[in-house]
């Protein structure tokens, strides 16, 4: 009897130790389940061979793809020398971008493109650079793994985005501001002596996609990570990057001149203030080679920056740079400013303040700027900067962290966010003069680009909470390099390369991936509705919200409902936002009548009972939305309930888990915002809705328990 006991609790054991808690993301290397399949590619990869001299990044990448074919292949491949004269192999080859062609000799690589070709009998992986190399080691895998041919193979990209980071909001007591998935991967009381094993799997993730610059702490900065102390932490964690292609960045606190260097101020035009940065930015550059730089947050939410000396924000971006001075390092300066200005808009600020300042940053000086203007809500309109500063070169900022788009309950797959941003033109430099097209380079010819995540990675075990978050580090670093990709494309080669092969599965997933974002949209914020979510912490509806420490803070600011209607005139009638941007896009936009539907309410006050082109007045059109974005919530539910068969059982009922979660948050906003909304437009709910069964009072009740302390 006790023996039988032991060995179930045995295989109970083995059973739950083999689940898939998600550690392992889309580098999971099971072993692939077609043995033909498997045969075929056990015979083209035999052997590794790193042509030439090795490196620390060679040697990553030899040591993935034995990981890898081993997983998925249940091969162990052995590194050869001499391997020329052999077949069935793998050649790793460094070379000039020149020599790197074999069939396709059209397409140019930059420094860290890559091709994959066939060349008599092997595969060879090549790049001007040994990073260029690695990306092209982990395309070849993620053929494999997507179980792709490897006949005649012909693989060729290069990244159109230079600096392709990811931003921590990571703190040094270990919290992570606006963190939805436990508390900071970075253990700062063990380093630098301690290197959790988790540094260099994060590495392995981040160049799987192809990001090559990571800030690690939190842009509103502790002066903490500054100190000798504590850049002898960071440059451990730089050491293991490094393998990976990987270079560390630090945000900056402004004030550290006065509060760490003991000067009277930080005054950015004081030869004192500038001698400290050089001096600190040396000793980083002693302590890490090759650290990528700063960013800042500066005079913004209370963050101390040049302004409090009445200097600009292109002078202390100018000051940093010449502190980098010959190093090869850069400063990105973030536009997210806005000064409390109860008569003004908030969406205008960032602009004002900046578009003035186009010429004045130094060529190491970037200006960082959100996608969209106000705040990273579930769809803006894009950031009027975008394409209004072409003597600058700018790095869009978009948030994987799902701080407005339900933290880590809700399944919202960011890859059509990210990607409208990108797509929508600026008209610039006329028509075809895209956000990414700005964002890259290529409309004003800049030589420097960049793109920056805010992270969504966290001590939980499967790093992002949801376990389908990992999809939008996933889909935010393959965009990074390579803003052409679909959105739905990469869903489905992270869903196979993640959750499963089953070709019926596949499709259900990525579907529900793909509409997930706008259902989103349609249960909390509708219309062209922002900022009416909960007060501080950003969770559940908040609409009634009408006084904070700012009025840009409360609700009623952006919504404005009346008894006439509802949302936020920004047409030469009201606050004239528009007018920031081009004559094609104000044209686009100006019009209710012929303003697409998704920005209305961004743009325009519409009355209550106008018709809009769907043929529903405002009032109802709008509860439909609310009511048919949370039955969609429903409906995902089942399309999950129907690829169960398919999934890790464990990593289903946790989506699964997280799907009920998300169903009562739907429910919870559509009641809140009809029932708050319902007290201006005085109508009913239209059928074939049914009104709330509780009443608004009662929902308010539940945003309070939430802001309790
Ligand atoms: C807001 C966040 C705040 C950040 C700020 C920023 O609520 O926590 O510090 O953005 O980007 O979205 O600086």
């Amino acid at each position: 009897m006790l023996r039988t006991l032991f060995f179930l609790l045995l295989i109970l054991g083995a059973q739950r130790s083999v689940a898939d808690d998600g550690y392992r993301l889309w580098l999971k290397y099971d072993l692939l389940p077609d043995a033909a399949q498997r045969k075929a590619y056990q015979q083209a990869a035999q052997f590794v061979a790193v042509e030439g001299t090795s490196s620390p990044v060679l040697q990553s990448a030899v040591k993935e793809l034995q990981l890898g074919l081993k997983g998925l292949l249940g091969q162990t491949v052995s590194v050869t020398a001499g391997a020329a004269k052999k077949q069935g192999g793998i050649l790793l080859r460094v070379t000039s971008s020149a020599n790197v062609t074999a069939n396709d000799r059209s397409a140019k690589l930059n420094k860290e493109g890559y091709r994959v070709f066939s060349e008599k009998g092997n595969i060879v992986v090549a790049g001007p650079t040994d990073a260029a190399v690695l990306y092209g080691t982990f395309a070849l895998l993620r053929q494999l793994q997507t179980q792709q041919p490897l006949t005649n193979l012909a693989l060729t990209s290069s990244p159109k985005i230079e600096y392709r980071m990811l931003n921590h909001w990571d703190n040094p007591n270990g919290t992570v501001e606006r963190g939805y998935a436990g508390s900071s991967i970075w253990k700062w009381y063990e380093l630098p002596e301690l290197l959790d094993p988790r540094y260099l799997d994060y590495a392995r993730a981040n160049a799987s996609i192809g990001i090559n610059g990571v800030v690690i702490n939190n842009v509103n900065a502790s002066a903490r990570y500054l100190t000798p102390e504590y850049l002898r932490k960071v440059a451990a964690l730089a050491s293991v990057f490094r393998r990976y292609g990987i270079r560390v960045y630090l945000s900056v606190f402004w004030a550290a001149p006065k509060t760490l260097g003991g000067l009277a101020t930080s005054d950015p035009l004081d030869p004192n203030v500038r001698r400290w940065w050089t001096d600190k930015t040396n000793e980083i550059y002693k302590t890490i080679p090759d650290f990528g730089g700063f960013l800042v947050k500066a005079n913004s939410e209370g963050e101390p920056g040049p302004q409090d000396y009445g200097r600009n924000h292109a002078e202390g971006a100018n000051m940093l740079a010449e502190a980098l001075g010959q190093h090869d390092g850069i400063v990105m300066w973030r536009a997210f400013v806005y000064k409390a200005n109860s008569n003004g808009d908030r969406f205008k600020e960032a602009y004002e303040e900046f578009k003035p300042l186009d010429g004045k940053f130094a060529t190491k000086a970037l200006v960082q700027v959100k996608n969209g203007p106000i705040d990273f809500m579930a769809r803006e309109p894009f950031h009027p900067l975008f394409g209004a500063m072409p003597s600058t070169p700018l790095v869009l900022e978009v948030q994987l962290t799902q701080e407005y788009l339900g933290f880590a309950t809700h399944m919202v797959y960011l890859g059509p966010l990210i990607k409208e941003c990108l797509e929508t033109d600026t008209y610039a430099k006329g028509k075809g003069s895209t956000v990414a097209k700005v964002v890259d380079g290529s409309v004003d010819n800049h030589q420097i680009s960049g793109i920056a995540g805010v992270a969504n990675i966290g001590s939980d075990r499967n790093w992002t909470g949801h376990p389908m978050g990992q999809a939008n580090w996933y889909a935010y670093g393959r965009l990074a390099w390579d803003h052409t990709l679909s959105s739905a494309v990469i869903a489905k080669e992270w869903t196979r390369m993640t959750l499963t092969n089953e070709p019926k599965a596949v499709t259900t997933i990525t579907n529900m991936m793909v509409k997930s974002r706008d259902i989103y949209v349609r249960y909390t914020m509708p219309l062209g509705l922002h900022h009416i979510m909960g007060q501080s912490i950003h969770y559940g509806p908040e609409p009634w919200l009408a006084k904070s420490a700012r009025p840009d803070w409360t609700a009623v600011y952006y919504h404005k409902a009346d008894s006439i209607g509802l949302g936020f005139d920004r047409t030469a009638k009201g606050s004239n936002a528009l007018s920031l941007y081009k004559p094609e896009v104000q044209q686009a936009w100006g019009n209710p009548q012929t303003c697409p539907l998704n920005y209305l309410l961004w743009f325009h006050h519409v009355p209550w009972k106008q018709q809009l082109s769907t043929g529903r007045t405002l009032w109802n059109e709008l509860c439909y939305r609310y009511y048919t974005g949370a039955d969609s919530v429903t409906w995902m539910q089942q399309q999950w309930t129907q690829v169960k068969p398919a999934i890790d059982p464990a990593l289903h009922a946790d989506v699964a888990a997280r799907l009920q979660t998300q169903r009562k948050e739907a429910i919870w906003w559509r009641d809140a915002c009809v029932l708050y909304f319902q007290t201006y437009a005085k109508q009913p709910i239209p059928a074939p809705f049914a009104p709330p069964e509780r009443s608004l009072e009662a929902v308010k009740q539940i945003v309070d328990i939430y802001q309790m302390r």
